[in-house]
């Protein structure tokens, strides 16, 4: 079909000719400077950022939705959640919802989409209706404490997030639990320019009343805490004093006590006290040079709120014990050590708060285990990410994306041969790109990257960044996906753009640079004993108990593992928890660099699309049959185009369907006729039917019109 300008563009991309990057880009920014910002691929749907409220959602909409099939109305978010939590109810279908996409494409506003389309739907009561409420509102809460403001969204998700939410046979919502991944813990002691820390600071610092502020030993300004960037305190359009309320309505109807929010509170002032802990050079008695507390106030109202004597954090944050079989030997740390200890206490603090309030939203919304239950997973977690420096998050994540990639092809592919197979109509197969190779080099056990990570983590000697990247230089010499200066230069190869201290992994949806240093401390990830220690020593209960190896009768020998082996095993958690379940995909895109309404990057919407691999999955879909639709909506849909069907038919649906296809003369290739549904080969077909109906909508408008007038 070519692309007419003054049209909208089409409704599913399998409808697109001819299909080239080009059109399908075009397609794309007519349909978005037309508002609309959605597009299926079949049942994907792809969702383009508006930067504005459009008048789509809400319960009308909702009502509109819930009463339709996939494709009878407009592309929509509530289509696919309406699908999916019909096909739980109905056909008992664990579902999941995978939404993906890049910084402020959409992702966390999509999820929130999805589950107040659920909440809307399913079940009712008193019951019913506060397992909905605490649902919903562990959303404020988790991004109060995880969201930031940052270049790319006013309101990022600094963690990854995934949500099952559990029903009764009924399909009556029953609670939930919620996995996170990976808070960005940097975060808390350093901001880059122009972005803030997590919105929870600024809340508390403008929201809590006086007497709150003073309990907290807070003052009110955010220019007097170093680790609030001082040029920036403030968002357009986002109001700190009313969200502050609201997270602490939240927290109350998820269920937590007057005193956990409190405490809650409290841990999240002790971390922005700590970054006002300065810290000086003193000279000892031997002539050494070691760090002491250069502002004894600051520490004692930390050691107060921590119900920790203040003398007993100092030494924890400027020293450091170590033990050996023999003996303890305590030196003292420098200044640059000692902030760095600060820090890390800081982050470990904050890192840990996040960790438990999960945990104890999960503690509220947890279904009992004798239930047998339905389940539908909600993932919102990053999209892929190629940055100016990439450092260990970006590996970390992008290893992430990997797997979900993997996870698209496979169940795509199998959903799709598993149809043909329950339809009874013979399929070919169609190659694509396997990225398994990859995921490979990452994750295998004994040769993978990761696993090198570790065994240099625990190698006793000296170990750096470059060994570590000498060592992958050696085993992945020779690796398809692999490269760095060292390779490229045994193969003459000579990339300017490549540091000495790189290496390059070609990922299936582009290459990216990454930089090891410090891929070994934040793989590490470890805590000075005497921090933890100190912690645990600490009376205020919430902040102890998330220092549980800091109680001395715990052995000092057992090693925690490192960031990369619990992100690897989480990953391996969510991935087999995803394969049990029949996946719905939203692609979220971002049109603009500038969170502007209106805006349509072609440039940047096409960086997008190829490595969320829009063509490609056109391309499969419409290797097979490019269309399929269950036979009575097929028949009502198209009923009106022959005179053996309309006005009336009082055949079998099946029969109907075959009726309009043979007087239509589609060709019988084009066509085959499964046991539920009529699958349909090209899209040239359907778009030839389509516009037939539009012609004949027209034709019966006209001749409506002039009865009526005839009337007159
Ligand atoms: V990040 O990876 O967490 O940094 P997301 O989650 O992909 O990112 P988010 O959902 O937060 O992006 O969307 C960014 C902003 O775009 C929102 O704060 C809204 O202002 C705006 N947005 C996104 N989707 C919609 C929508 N359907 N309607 C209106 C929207 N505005
Ligand atoms: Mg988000």
């Amino acid at each position: 079909m070519p692309l007419l300008e003054d049209t909208i563009g089409v409704e599913d991309l399998i409808l697109l000719e001819p299909l080239a990057e080009e059109s399908l880009l075009k397609n794309l920014q007519l349909r978005y400077e037309n508002k609309e910002i959605y597009t299926y691929i079949g049942n994907v749907v792809i969702s383009v950022n508006p930067y504005q409220q459009l008048p789509i959602y809400g319960p009308e909409f909702i009502a509109k939705y819930r009463d339709y099939t996939f494709y009878e109305l407009k592309p929509h978010i509530y289509a696919l959640a309406n699908v999916a939590y019909q096909s739980l109810r109905d056909r008992d279908r664990d579902q999941c919802i995978l939404i993906t996409g890049e910084s402020g494409s959409g992702k966390t506003e999509a999820s929130k989409l999805v589950m107040s389309y659920v909440a809307a739907v399913c079940g009712k009561g008193e019951q019913v209706n506060s397992v909905k409420e605490q649902l919903l509102q562990s959303n404020p809460v988790l991004e109060a404490f995880g969201n930031a403001k940052t270049i790319r969204n006013n309101n990022s998700s600094r963690f990854g997030k995934y949500m099952d939410i559990e029903f009764d046979f009924k399909g009556s919502p029953l609670g939930g639990v919620i996995t996170n991944y990976l808070l960005e813990k940097s975060r808390v002691v350093k901001q880059l320019k122009g972005e803030r820390n997590f919105h929870i600071f600024y809340q508390l610092l403008a929201g809590a009343d006086a007497q709150l502020l003073k309990a907290l030993k807070l003052e009110r300004e955010t220019s007097h805490y170093a680790y609030l960037n001082r040029e920036i305190s403030r968002v357009d359009g986002m109001d700190d004093v009313s969200n502050f309320r609201d997270v602490q309505n939240a927290m109350t109807v998820i269920g937590f006590s007057e005193e956990e929010i409190r405490q809650v509170l409290e841990v999240t002032a002790m971390v922005l006290k700590l970054g006002n802990v300065e810290l000086a050079d003193e000279f000892q008695a031997n002539g050494t040079q070691a760090s002491g507390i250069r502002d004894g106030r600051g520490i004692q109202e930390i050691g107060e709120m921590m119900s920790l004597n203040s003398k007993e954090l100092e030494r924890a944050l400027c020293s450091r014990t170590m033990e050996t079989a023999k003996e303890k030997v305590v030196t003292a740390l420098n200044i640059i050590q000692a902030q760095y200890a600060r820090d890390a206490l800081a982050k470990n603090i904050y890192n840990r708060l996040f960790n438990w309030i999960v945990y104890r939203i999960n503690e509220s919304i947890k279904v009992g285990t004798g239930e047998k239950k339905k389940v539908m997973g909600v993932l919102d977690i990053y999209g892929f990410e190629i940055l100016q420096d990439n450092s260990f998050e970006q590996f970390v994540i992008n290893y992430c994306n990997e797997k979900l990639q993997q996870v698209f092809i496979e169940i795509t592919l199998k959903e799709e041969q598993e149809e043909y197979k329950r339809e009874g109509i013979p399929w070919t197969k169609v190659d694509y790109f396997d990225n398994g190779i990859i995921c490979n080099l990452i994750e295998h056990n004994q040769r993978g990257i990761l696993a090198m990570l570790d065994e240099e983590c625990l190698r006793p000697g000296v170990v750096s960044d470059s060994t570590f990247l000498a060592k992958l230089n050696q085993l992945f010499s020779k690796h398809g996906h692999y490269e760095s200066k060292v390779t490229q230069n045994a193969q003459r190869q000579y990339d300017h753009t490549m540091g000495l201290s790189c290496f390059r992994i070609c990922h299936y949806a582009g290459k990216v640079t990454y930089n090891v240093s410090s891929f070994i401390d934040k793989n590490n990830d470890l805590l000075f004993r005497d921090l933890s220690q100190a912690m645990w020593k600490a009376k205020h209960p919430l902040l102890k108990s998330l220092f549980p190896e800091g109680d001395p009768k715990q052995s000092s020998l057992k090693r925690p593992p490192t960031a990369g082996a619990q992100f690897k095993n989480s990953v391996a958690i969510l991935m087999k928890n995803l394969y049990s379940k029949n996946p719905n995909y939203i692609r979220c895109i971002k049109p603009n660099e500038h969170q502007q309404r209106g805006q349509f990057s072609s440039e940047l919407v096409a960086t997008q699309a190829r490595y969320l691999g829009l063509l490609e999955n056109v391309r499969v879909r419409r290797a097979g049959y490019a269309h399929r639709q269950v036979y009575w909506p097929f028949l009502e849909r198209y009923r009106m185009l022959t005179r053996s069907t309309w006005p009336s038919w009082n055949g079998e649906d099946r029969e109907g369907v075959k009726k309009i296809l043979e007087e239509l003369n589609v060709a019988s290739e084009e066509l085959a006729f499964g046991k539920t549904k009529i699958f349909i080969r090209s899209p040239k077909t359907l778009f030839h039917l389509e516009e037939q109906r539009r012609l004949r909508i027209q034709q019966l408008a006209t001749l409506i019109q002039k009865t009526y007038r005839g009337w007159r």
